[in-house]
């Protein structure tokens, strides 16, 4: 990329954005890589949490089924402890600015950045031709979700690094195409932050239980690819004992796991599980057989996520009371998302009621 260069010198409110596509169950994956960090974050930062339902149709999805994991995305959000009355918890179709300023940052985006993009270049595989033009555009409209929030800090998963970047860059682009204006109507320097993503810790890429080359993903065909957040502890316990390992013991240290993806796998899980570090969990466990170390990650999986799967059943019991947070967050993420347009627009030269 080649434009984002040094910060604007104009300060902006401290502002967390993050959202998950409801594609299907959420996992351990989702779960370590972003809604653990989503949580610990409310304590520091005023935070907007969105369940992206119109980055979901890029690919075909069921009506039904995609009703269902909106509201499903928003269980977890809850069980894993996001407060709704204190932060804004809403799905993306209910604020129609974030198609908006979308379409504006696709006339801000080179062709050029997005052909880079790994993510679509995976998911639209060989039959590229046959991708749909929002698969394509969706850096794009992901830049449009942290921005029209004017957002600062992003806590993603590694996967998520790319398209972060991009969105610097759309930012950084837009401040200099239209410095002139941006000035003229009272916002300094630049009107648009650089979103800084938050990747910590030692589980930002897990990977999926077969195959430790892989990343833990929702579309993945084998369920047995990744612990689903309401996996009950019997489904925990069967997938955690059929992960796929190699046949040496764990290390003492944490260079030897260099080469044994799985390994290094299982070990991050159980670090970022019990909140510490890869090198603690090798003090531990270090010349410990798989077994052992299989059996006590059972344990702390079913410990840390046995709850929230119990929680995120009982609130889909009742579907009105999770439809009623969407609407309330979406009602308040649209005062400060409409916000942000009409000063977009203004300073893009359209004409508006004023
Ligand atoms: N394996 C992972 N490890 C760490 N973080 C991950 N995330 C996803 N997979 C992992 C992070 O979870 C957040 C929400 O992701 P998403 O559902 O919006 O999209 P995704 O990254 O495309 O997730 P999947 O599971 O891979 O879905 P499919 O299979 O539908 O493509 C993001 O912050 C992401 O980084």
């Amino acid at each position: 990329m080649t434009e984002a260069t040094t910060a604007p010198a104009t300060p902006f409110k401290d502002l967390v954005f993050s959202g998950v596509q409801p594609t299907g169950n959420l996992h351990l994956g989702n779960y370590l890589g972003a809604i653990t960090k989503f949580v610990a974050l409310q304590q520091s930062h005023d935070c907007i949490y969105c369940v992206v339902d119109l980055h979901a149709i890029t690919v075909p999805q069921d009506p039904v089924q995609l009703r269902n994991s909106i509201r499903e995305v928003t269980a977890a959000f809850i069980a894993c402890g996001i407060d709704p009355t204190k932060h804004i918890v809403f799905n993306q179709s209910q604020v129609s600015e974030h198609a908006e300023l979308a379409w504006v940052f696709n006339c801000t985006a080179r062709l050029g950045w997005l052909n880079r993009m790994t993510q679509f270049k995976e998911k639209a595989g060989k039959d590229r031709e046959n991708a749909s033009v929002g698969l394509y555009a969706y850096p794009a409209l992901m830049a449009a979700d942290i921005l029209v929030y004017r957002a600062t800090h992003v806590p993603v998963g590694d996967d998520q690094k790319q398209h972060l970047e991009l969105a610097r860059d759309i930012a950084q682009k837009f401040n200099n195409d239209f410095a002139a204006s941006i000035a003229g109507h009272g916002f300094g320097d630049a009107f648009f932050p650089l979103p800084e993503p938050l990747i910590q810790g030692p589980a930002t890429r897990v990977m999926s239980l077969r195959d430790g080359t892989k990343k833990m993903s929702k579309s993945d065909p084998s369920d047995y690819s990744r612990i689903n957040l309401n996996d009950d502890a019997d489904a925990i316990a069967q997938k955690v004992r059929k992960a796929k390992t190699d046949p040496e013991a764990l290390p003492s240290e944490e260079a030897g796991l260099a080469s044994r993806p799985e390994a290094d796998n299982l070990v991050g899980i159980f670090a970022a599980l019990s909140d510490t570090d890869k090198a603690s969990v090798l003090r531990q466990f270090g010349g410990a057989q798989f077994s052992t170390f299989k059996s006590a990650l059972v344990d702390l999986s079913v410990e840390k996520l046995g709850p929230i799967g119990a929680d995120m059943k009982r609130l889909m019991a009742d579907p009105a009371h999770i439809d009623a947070i969407l609407v309330d967050g979406s009602d308040r993420a649209r005062v400060l998302a409409a916000q942000t347009m009409r000063s977009v627009k203004d300073i893009l030269g359209f004409v508006s009621r004023g």
